[in-house]
């Protein structure tokens, strides 16, 4: 706009628009020197040597030789993440410097905008994990030095003992306990129901069942009677195996939170380590209620894949153990900041650890349970030979606990080859968890 004719004209907004612009310096340009290490390329494996789905990513780098190892394992929806690594990581990463772990976390984060979800976590979390690996190699330190040090020689673990009935439960656990497991997670079958934990039959998709926990040929499923009979196994385990086991249960959603309330209220007098995720990630408003009901100690969150579900669990010290799956919440860089969280409010640590963690998931467990000071218990998986044989350094089960190696890194490799020869499986339901339905036909959470 021009002034009047008696006003000195004033600067025109379009006519600045219209100038020649000074030139700007690119917002940002990759860190680092001409010295740097940069990413190379970005690889997806996919193997499944126990017939469960595993995905790893694996960073290489401009360094020849180094590279590193990440977990991507999401076994319901594995190729979601291979695409979400290959179409949208890979190209955005290629020439950052691999010591850019946190700047790269948060820079990939937030480059899909819409974020956090199962399948972009896996995804950022192989990368994360490997970024870890590499700076250890780098460094010449295994990663829990880098994360400060060990707080303990090893991590204690916890078994899984299961059975049709009350006597097969004791004899799983007492099986475990001559193994050295000094903490052993109980759970039952109910007859006619396809219970979450019981007794895994041998057989056609063994992987599959020992990836989920449960007989997908088995497809009802009723509350009820699951509630009537968990006090029961509790009553005869604390009976038989006396004090000085620890003893746990995993709930797994089944039921209404109402019915987890008076669950938990049914076990206290059992003494429980830990009682888990007594609710679905959708009922978690019902926590403050299932708190003030009962002084069972609460681990809860395998499920979770964003911040907005667990840190009012922490700040409001409704939970006793953080249980989240490493990968899903985004990797190693996410988890180390959840459990320095969870120490100020006194929550302790409970990893997830099933068999779809891959090994390389598990080493990334155990760097946070020698670290961490508030480390609580980690639940164990006892990888089959050809797992151990693809990724050897695998951490080793020893008196009931989890050892470390003392490479550097995150400790562990994968053997390409020999993981090529481990294609995934066609499993029923495509390996995604199936429909379990109660006798009415609808359909119940896991
Ligand atoms: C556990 C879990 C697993 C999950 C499995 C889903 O506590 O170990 O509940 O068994 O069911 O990881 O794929
Ligand atoms: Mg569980």
């Amino acid at each position: 706009m021009t002034g009047s004719r008696n006003q000195p004209a004033e600067p025109s907004p379009l006519e600045d628009v219209r100038a020649p612009m000074p030139a700007v310096p690119p917002a940002w340009e990759p860190f680092g020197g001409d010295a740097a290490i940069r990413v190379r390329d970005v690889r997806v494996i996919c193997t499944a040597p126990d017939q469960i789905r595993l995905v790893v990513v694996k960073v290489e780098t401009t360094e020849p030789g180094l590279y590193g190892l990440g977990c991507a394992t999401f076994t319901q929806r594995p190729l979601a993440v291979v695409a979400a690594v290959e179409h949208y990581l890979r190209p955005f990463l290629i020439g950052r410097d691999v010591h850019d772990i946190e700047d790269i976390w948060q820079a990939s984060f937030v480059s899909s905008y819409w974020r956090s979800g199962p399948v972009l976590n896996n995804a950022l979390s192989g990368i994360d994990m490997a970024l870890w690996d590499i700076k250890g190699k780098i460094a010449g330190l295994p990663v829990y030095q880098l994360l400060g040090g060990k707080c303990r020689h090893s991590a204690a673990l916890y078994a899984h003992a299961s059975g049709s009935d009350i006597d097969a439960v004791e004899e799983s656990a007492r099986r475990l306990m001559d193994q050295g497991f000094r903490h052993i997670r109980c759970q039952i079958a109910v007859p006619g129901f396809s219970t979450y934990g019981a007794q895994i039959v041998p057989g056609k998709n063994s992987g599959q069942r020992a990836a989920l926990h449960l007989d997908p040929t088995e497809a009802r499923w009723h509350p009820a009677a699951y509630c009537r009979l968990v006090p029961h196994l509790f009553d005869a385990m604390r009976t038989r195996l006396g004090d000085e086991v620890e003893l746990l249960h995993d709930i797994h959603e089944r039921i209404a939170p109402i019915q987890a309330i008076q669950l938990a209220k049914d076990l206290e007098p059992y003494d429980l380590f830990f009682l888990e995720d007594p609710l679905a990630p959708e009922d978690i408003g019902y926590f403050p209620q299932l708190r003030q009901q009962t002084s069972v100690p609460i681990a809860m969150g395998e499920l979770f894949v964003n911040p907005a579900e667990y840190v009012p669990l922490i700040q409001n010290r409704l939970i006793d153990f953080i249980r989240v799956h490493l990968s899903d919440i985004g990797g190693l860089s996410p988890a180390r900041k959840l459990a320095a969280l969870c120490e100020f409010f006194g929550v302790r640590t409970a990893w997830h650890g099933p068999g779809d963690v891959s090994p390389v998931g598990h080493a990334a467990n155990l760097a946070l349970d020698l670290a961490c000071p508030n480390f609580g218990i980690q639940e164990s998986h006892q990888f089959g030979e050809a797992t151990r044989a693809v990724f050897p350094g695998c951490p080793e089960i020893r008196d009931g606990s989890l050892w470390s190696n003392d490479q550097p890194g995150l400790g562990i490799d994968l053997d390409e080859e020999l993981a090529a020869t481990y294609p995934f499986p066609d499993h029923v339901f495509n390996g995604a968890w199936p429909e379990i339905r109660q006798p009415d036909g609808t359909v119940v959470k896991p």
